[in-house]
């Protein structure tokens, strides 16, 4: 009699069990997976509807997949599968949470005073799908700087960071930079020797520019020494020096040559 009614009892909830599933396998043969599917920013987007649906071989088939409102871009988007009349929502996001790596040039840069340097142009192999920036970054105050001018000798640390579009930021590197006092002096030009006739004019200044590795233009400062008397013939020196501001100097002789014209008459 006991095991009448537990083989009852038991029946009872095979029974329900087995109505339950028939319910479920009928009323949707298809179920998604997730209501949200979530992808990193640059990983490929899957158009395979077996990756969004739980449902056997043959209905899997006739799922109709719908990504057109989907887009590679960091956001969320609507997405859809259809079954012949029967259609379900579901969303689609993609983020970028992973950081840039990358790798430095090299560790210890040597810089003349006053230069400026391009946090940029230190470091190579920036691995990121998005686009990056670098910056020079100070730990302390959380500033970042795409470019550092040095103006004091000596030897400093810095920190290199790279930050992707979205925000994420790479772990910092360092490097050391050693600031030296230039030792380059300015180069001048249009100094060449010279030929003129008793008589003729010349300017002294015409064509000549001085140029220095760090400051730039800087003809307004050559200094010019010496004289040329156009009446008198004769070989005359004049000096052009130039000096940059961490006192590197340029000194350079030219010749004038002035001659008499012999007269053919
Ligand atoms: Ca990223
Ligand atoms: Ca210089």
């Amino acid at each position: 009699m006991q095991n009448k009614i537990i083989v009852s009892v038991l029946s009872f909830f095979i029974l329900i069990d087995a109505i339950l599933i028939y319910l479920a396998l009928t009323i949707s043969p298809i179920k998604l997976k997730r209501n949200v599917f979530t992808f990193q920013y640059g990983q490929d987007i899957p158009t395979d509807v077996s990756e969004y649906v739980n449902a056997n071989h043959s209905v899997l088939e006739n799922v109709k997949l719908d990504l057109s409102h989907v887009s590679k871009e960091v956001g969320s988007y609507q997405a859809s599968i259809t079954y012949f009349d029967e259609t379900q929502y579901f969303q689609i996001v993609v983020e970028d949470t992973i950081k840039p790596r990358f790798q430095l040039k090299k560790v210890e840069w040597h810089v003349q005073l006053g230069e400026t340097l391009y946090a940029k142009d230190l470091i190579q192999n920036v691995e990121d799908h998005s686009e990056t920036k670098v910056y020079f970054y100070d730990e302390k105050t959380h500033e970042k700087s795409e470019s550092k001018s040095f103006e004091i000798e000596g030897t400093q640390i810095e920190r290199i960071i790279v930050e992707d579009q979205h925000g994420n930021q790479s772990s910092s590197l360092r490097v050391k930079i050693v600031i030296e006092k230039n030792q380059v002096p300015p180069e001048i030009k249009g100094v060449d020797n010279m030929e003129i006739q008793v008589g003729q004019n010349i300017d002294l200044k015409e064509g000549v520019t001085a140029t220095d590795d760090i400051e730039g233009d800087i003809t307004s400062r050559i200094i010019i020494t010496g004289q040329v008397d156009n009446q008198i013939p004769g070989t005359y020196d004049i000096t052009y020096t130039v000096t940059d501001k961490d006192g590197n100097t340029t000194k350079v002789i030219r010749t004038i040559t002035v001659i008499e014209v012999e007269d053919d008459n």
